[in-house]
């Protein structure tokens, strides 16, 4: 009998493609994703890979076609699909906020009223709205929303934003925040049999491959006395692995240390007595 395979649906061409390939392969599943390419299917792990345009990622999700994805918060937010968030990714962070020209004189969303917007996310914008009072004029537009106040279309737009580069670059400033949002593991709600099956085996590894980018493995050597100092400064899984040196009075350390204050913990390692620091990225941790 042929093998089941979980179909998944990543962005062909953009800025989540380099993203979501890279982290299936991190995950030890190989494929060939060459230029032009619709669909692959791994060769060492029971999973097919479509790629599609963003857009289209939550329909194809929600009538079958594929069984799970990777898309963005604010994509999914403005498909307003039936579909299962299962995990945030960790990239293809941004926001989607307001913004206005600069000599826009702003001070709260009521300004927005009776203002002409451009957006590609009418629904989320609309809500945001809603919620606040404000009636706005929005104009629905596929793409090169920044231009759109510079050309005489809108008064202000709504879009995603991260650097801020392309806002300033056309004569705009953030007014308003209205979501972050980051790639996030999608499936179709009611996912059962082998495809969840082959789905919580993917999570695990992504889940052991995410948790291993933040984290680092750390090997020193410490003069006894300054055992305990040195091991305060370390929190570990549980709590480091002490093994004496050949050199009397001496131990050699091993541990783990999220990657967010790793400096600092290295410079008070440093200043606690450790000698031979070395520090080693870690490929998988198994939760
Ligand atoms: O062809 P397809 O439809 O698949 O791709 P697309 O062109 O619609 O999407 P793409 O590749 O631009 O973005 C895919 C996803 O990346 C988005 O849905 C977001 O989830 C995420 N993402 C993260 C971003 C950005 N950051 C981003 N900065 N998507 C778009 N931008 C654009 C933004 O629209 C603006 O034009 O980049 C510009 C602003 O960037 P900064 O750095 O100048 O602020
Ligand atoms: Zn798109």
């Amino acid at each position: 009998m042929r093998e089941k395979k979980l179909k998944i649906a990543i962005q062909k061409s953009g800025r989540l493609s380099e993203d979501s390939a890279r982290l299936l392969k991190r995950c030890d599943v190989n494929f060939d994703n060459g230029l032009g390419k619709l669909r692959s299917v791994a060769r060492n792990f029971p999973i097919e890979i479509l790629f599609l345009r963003d857009d289209d990622i939550p329909q194809y999700v929600e009538d079958g076609v594929a069984d799970i994805g990777i898309v963005g918060e604010n994509i999914l937010a403005e498909a307003e699909s039936n579909i299962e968030r299962i995990e945030k990714l960790g990239f293809g962070k941004c926001r989607l906020a307001l913004a206005v020209p600069r000599s826009f004189e702003y001070s709260s969303v009521r300004d927005f009223a009776n203002k002409r917007i451009a957006t590609s996310y009418p629904k989320i914008l609309q809500k945001f709205l809603d919620s606040n009072s404000v009636k706005a004029e929005i104009h629905t537009i596929s793409g090169s929303v920044e231009i759109a106040p510079g050309i005489g279309l809108a008064d202000a737009i709504c879009d995603l934003i991260s650097s801020g580069s392309t806002l300033f670059t056309n004569g705009l400033r953030e007014a308003e925040s209205i979501m972050d949002s980051e790639a996030v593991l999608v499936a179709r709600s009611g996912l059962d049999g082998e495809p969840r099956a082959i789905l919580e085996k993917l999570l695990f590894r992504i889940r052991s491959v995410n948790a291993a980018k933040q984290n680092k493995y750390i090997l020193l050597n410490a003069p006894n006395e300054k055992l305990d100092e040195i091991i305060e400064l370390l929190p570990g899984i549980k709590s480091p692995t002490v093994m004496p040196l050949f050199q009397k009075g001496w131990s050699s350390v091993h541990s783990v240390i999220g990657e967010d204050d790793f400096w600092e913990v290295v410079e008070s390692l440093k200043d606690a007595g450790a000698e031979g620091i070395l520090v080693v990225a870690i490929d998988q941790m198994m939760q």
